[in-house]
């Protein structure tokens, strides 16, 4: 059929960004299949359409060209009087229409693409989310520092969580605003009253209450803000624990957020000996455990191996798993969202041990925590998480197994599901 012909793959963004174009012009068109997952794209007769091995090409009639903005702009141009207009005239419209393609092109397309690989398709490749990566993309994209935009998130979570806190430091710092305007105009008087003579009045009284005041309300409010760090700091904790990475017994790699709900992590940090010999005697009560949702999660002081956990990045990826056995990524839209059976599957793949990915990264962890509890960095800890994935309780040495399974409510049990 001659015609219009995009040469590009359903799930590409840029073959997307020639289609949009195109219906936005009502324009009847083909779309020939390049299979990413083949290297059809690196092969001729693709390569003769575009050199770079790049999705999407075009052709209209005899006219061939690839880049999708170049080939949109083709469209706008050749079809501008049907379906919606895409060209403004004039030049300084034209100037901001410019100025929008290239913020889209320079500013915006690389950060979301990179995001969109880390946060969607990674996971779809059995890879992990790197939590540091969105961090740094996200604050690009709103313009901000890296820093401010992850504290403004923190700020965010603390607020859910403590929702009359800004209330509260509101009202003390304005009661103290008012208390200290009042005795501002009170000392005048209230020199004179010190004076004392004929006609002085008895103010003493009065800027007693309102200092004390002031003293009161201002220590609400330190105090306050002192609480609003500390929670923000154990929000941060959180935040990395979740994303701390473990390889299952199946070999999967998955974020401890991925297990959230389904088990009860217990970290086991400490001398190589020491987690061995609890590791042994957890062996002993397997059943109980496993019966409580527990993982065990070891993790040997200065044990720190470089991840092994691939990262490739892009389409054409060059590893040989992404060539070879990787189904089409528009169908794996369609079977991976099923996240029922995928979070079923992840049960059956989660046997009691599993191996942290990162030694480092879950040491730092650790190391933290053991700070924030007040106990001497490197000690010998063990600690239980609940099925949010937050600190249930902590511990020093390693944990008495059997007290254990008396404590936590098994995975069926009412608590478990109250267990918040
Ligand atoms: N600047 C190009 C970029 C095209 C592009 O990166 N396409 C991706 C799919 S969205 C692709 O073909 N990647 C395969 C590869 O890089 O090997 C355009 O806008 O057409």
């Amino acid at each position: 059929m001659a015609g219009i012909k995009v040469f590009g793959h359903p799930a590409s963004t840029a073959t997307r960004r020639v289609l949009i174009a195109l219906q936005e012009k009502d324009l009847d068109f083909e779309l020939v299949h390049v299979e990413l997952k083949d290297g059809e794209h690196k092969k001729q007769p693709f390569l003769s359409r575009n050199p770079f091995g790049k999705v999407p090409a075009f052709e209209d009639g005899d006219f061939k060209l690839f880049e999708s903005r170049a080939i949109t702009q083709y469209i706008a141009h050749e079809y501008a009087d049907k379906g919606n207009q895409l060209l403004s005239p004039g030049s300084k419209n034209m100037a901001i229409l410019a100025m929008g393609m290239e913020i889209e092109a320079h500013e915006f397309d690389s950060v979301a693409s990179k995001l969109g690989w880390e946060q969607i398709f990674e996971n779809f490749f059995g890879l992990t989310t790197d939590p540091a990566v969105v961090k740094e993309e996200e604050a690009r994209l709103g313009g901000e520092d890296i820093g401010d935009s992850f504290r403004r998130d923190l700020k965010l979570i603390s607020e859910v969580r403590a929702p009359f806190r800004g209330f509260r430091k509101f009202f003390y710092f304005a009661f103290s605003a008012a208390a200290g305007i009042s005795t501002l105009f009170t000392i005048p008087r209230l020199i004179q009253a010190v004076r004392g003579g004929d006609g002085a009045p008895d103010l003493l009284g009065n800027a007693a209450i309102n200092i004390g005041g002031i003293v009161v309300l201002l220590a609400l409010f330190i105090w306050e803000n002192k609480k609003e760090e500390e929670q923000m700091v154990q929000i941060t904790r959180d935040e990395t624990l979740s994303r701390l990475p473990l390889r299952l017994s199946t070999n999967r790699v998955v974020e401890l957020v991925q297990l959230r709900d389904t088990v009860r992590p217990v970290i086991l940090a400490g001398k190589k000996e020491t987690v061995a010999l609890a590791m042994q005697k957890a062996d002993r009560f397997r059943t109980e455990l496993l019966r409580r949702g527990v993982l065990l999660v070891p993790v040997v002081w200065g044990e720190r191996k470089t991840p092994e956990v691939e990262k490739k990045r892009g389409f054409g990826a060059s590893s040989k798993t992404a060539a070879t056995s990787l189904p089409s990524i528009g169908e794996d839209f369609d079977t991976r969202t099923q996240s029922v059976v995928a979070q079923s599957k992840l049960k059956s793949e989660i046997r009691f041990k599993s191996e942290v990915v990162s030694p480092g990264e879950w040491e730092r962890w650790i190391r933290d925590q053991q700070i924030a509890e007040g106990v001497v960095p490197g000690e010998d800890v063990y600690i239980i998480l609940r099925l949010d994935g937050r600190v249930r309780r902590s511990g020093k040495g390693m944990p008495d197994w059997a007290e254990i399974s008396k404590e936590l409510p098994p995975m069926n049990d009412v608590l478990s599901k109250l267990e918040r």
